[in-house]
């Protein structure tokens, strides 16, 4: 069979009409439905239901500090859990492979626009099952088996799909990795050098662990020089790059990718998006923008989830809106927050401090090792991620450091003073644990629970709570 894409809608970002909300017929009202639908799971499913509200209660309680997650307003949830995830709509908007998707490919549309007036993009890609489904369609579609891609190791804050031969992205690709100076920092002239060696299809720049900016264009420069691609994955710092608080790779990379469910506090899923190469030739037939879509369906993915492409749409008008500027400050400001009293209290840090949402700690030669470290934290109502830092040989289980995150902070309200006080709680049971050689004492850990259970009340999810 051969695929025909449509062409994209002709109006740019932004021009089209917006479809009015109205009364749903027949009782098929999505607010009712939920009620409902909740109700009835409660009836025929109370084991499942349970776990779900413990699952609920434990968010709610606890300070999540992991740098890979965010907490998403209650209105994307809604829209996971509406009627749309029943429909089957392989293809575009305008060119499915099935019927019954006319309102579908309105959702789609208005999730399409909404990326890219959030990003300034000239074109986005919204069904992406997530930010690695993102990648490896990317992947598959400018390389071959065999061809060269360079990325950042993982040891020295990578992500797996950039190169690790522990994915696809390095078993069936050849990957060199670049890696970082002993600060911890990333070194362009070493990047050239690998690039003008290795003469990579491909070269890949985004972290899932480093806490620094990230230069696109000198990277363009280097992909230029060296006849590549280069694909920025910005799932990291999505938000800080929508705000304007990172530099945007946009117009810089050929292609950015990004996960939806971390900084752009959305659901699970993926973007890609394209910026001034978006009409350009891509490798083999059409625009760098249709090989893109043809990337994903139908090399990478079948139907794509609806549901999740409608609360894609909903995050994204948050994001291109007024109040997102204000919780990316607030994130930024609370991870510098966060750096700075870890300082103060004689922790090492991964690069001395942080320009994102994210702070890593070493905790080589302390006694402690990551896994100890999270074990402990989590036990107090901290939830963090143990993670390898820079130089690493502490087992990838084990790990000899910790990586920390603002963004659920900053969407509970947190500023300055409150994220001072989170940094001041992981030092507390740090300096304990280590005291107590890798043993937390009840008492630390019972102050530390209270304190915490404290400033999430004070500090609730924005519309968890009745
Ligand atoms: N990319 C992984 C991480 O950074 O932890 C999960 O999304």
């Amino acid at each position: 069979m051969t695929f025909t894409l449509p062409a994209p809608l002709d109006a740019p970002a932004g021009e089209r009409a917006r479809p009015a909300a109205g009364p749903a017929p027949h009782g098929t009202d999505l607010a009712d439905f939920a009620g409902r639908a909740a109700a009835r799971l409660r009836r025929t499913d109370p084991a499942l239901y349970d776990l779900l509200n413990r699952e609920s209660a434990r968010q709610n309680d606890t300070l999540m500090m992991v740098a890979a997650s965010s907490v998403a307003d209650p209105s994307v949830l809604a829209c996971g859990g509406s009627a749309l995830g029943n429909l089957t709509a392989e293809g575009y908007p305008g060119g499915r492979y099935h019927a019954g998707c006319g309102v579908a490919d309105e959702i789609e549309q208005l999730a399409i626009e909404r990326a890219c007036a959030a990003f300034g993009a000239g074109d986005a890609i919204v069904q992406p099952h997530s930010g690695s489904s993102a990648n490896l369609a990317v992947l598959t579609a400018l390389l071959s088996p065999g061809d060269t891609l360079l990325g950042l190791d993982l040891d020295c804050g990578g992500h797996l799909t950039h190169g690790s031969p522990a994915s696809v992205s390095g078993r069936y690709y050849r990957a060199v990795g670049y890696r970082v100076t002993p600060e911890g920092l990333l070194d362009y002239d070493q990047i050239r050098e690998l690039a003008l060696t290795h003469r990579p299809k491909l070269i890949v720049c985004g972290a899932s662990a480093y806490p620094r900016s990230i230069d696109f264009a000198r990277f363009r420069e280097i992909a230029d020089e060296a006849n590549a691609y280069l694909l920025a994955d910005i799932s990291h710092i999505a938000g800080l790059v929508a705000a304007g608080l990172h530099p945007s790779p946009i117009d810089h990379a050929h292609i950015t990718t990004t996960s939806t469910y971390k900084q752009l506090y959305g659901p699970r899923g993926g973007l890609i998006l394209l910026g001034r190469d978006a009409r350009k030739a891509g490798p083999e037939r059409g625009t760098l923008a249709a090989t893109m879509r043809r990337a994903v369906f139908p090399f990478t993915q079948g139907t794509p989830d609806l549901a999740s492409v409608a609360a894609k749409a909903r995050a994204l008008d948050f994001v291109a809106g007024p109040d997102f500027a204000e919780l990316a400050k607030r994130l930024a400001d609370g991870a510098q927050a966060i750096a700075e009293r870890l300082l103060e209290r004689g922790m090492r840090l991964v690069t001395g401090g942080t320009d994102t949402h994210m702070v890593l700690i070493d905790l080589r030669g302390t006694g402690l090792t990551g896994d100890v470290a999270e074990e402990a934290l989590e036990s107090c109502g901290i939830v963090v991620n143990r993670n390898r830092v820079p130089g690493d040989t502490t087992p990838v289980r084990t790990t000899g450091g910790l990586r920390l995150g603002s963004n659920t902070l900053a969407a509970r309200g947190m500023d300055r003073g409150a994220a001072t006080a989170c940094a001041d709680l992981v030092a507390d049971v740090l300096d304990a644990l280590r005291a107590g050689s890798g043993v937390l004492p009840p008492a630390v850990r019972a102050a530390a629970r209270a304190r915490v259970t404290e400033l999430c009340a004070r500090y609730p999810l924005p519309g968890y709570l009745s």
